[in-house]
């Protein structure tokens, strides 16, 4: 959509280092990385957030959580493990409207999944 950011990298009007790309999904290198290993997988499609997640969706869901899956595996992290944070709304400080999949690792994570 018109000013989204993640639609100008799927689009390729912004730059981004891509690891993976299909006709369903982009994932790309966080431009601020919070672990050694930090993927953002986004969906194509524009939805907003988690909230905007409808029935008709099913079949993409699942498709990213495939996508973070194969990623993993040819990345060489799968391994180790990993974790998989969505943020939703204002208390969880979504920033992009755009629903994505941040996909951490590449060390050993803190044992709270929030501060
Ligand atoms: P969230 O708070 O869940 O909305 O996280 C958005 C993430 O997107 C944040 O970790 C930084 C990342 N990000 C924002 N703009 C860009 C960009 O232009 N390029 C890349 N690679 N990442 C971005």
């Amino acid at each position: 959509m018109g000013d989204c950011i993640f639609c100008k990298i799927i689009n390729k009007e912004i730059p981004s280092e891509i690891v993976y790309e299909d006709e369903k999904v982009i994932a790309f290198k966080d431009v601020n990385p919070a672990a050694p290993i930090h993927i953002l997988v986004v969906p194509k499609k524009h939805i907003e957030t988690l909230l905007d997640v409808s029935k008709e969706d099913k079949d993409l869901i699942s498709y990213i959580y495939q996508t973070i899956n194969k990623i993993a595996k040819e990345q060489k992290f799968a391994q180790n493990g990993f974790r998989v944070i969505a943020n939703c709304g204002k208390d969880s400080g979504q920033e992009v409207m755009h629903i994505h999949f941040h996909v951490i690792g590449g060390k050993k994570l803190g044992d709270k999944i929030v501060d």
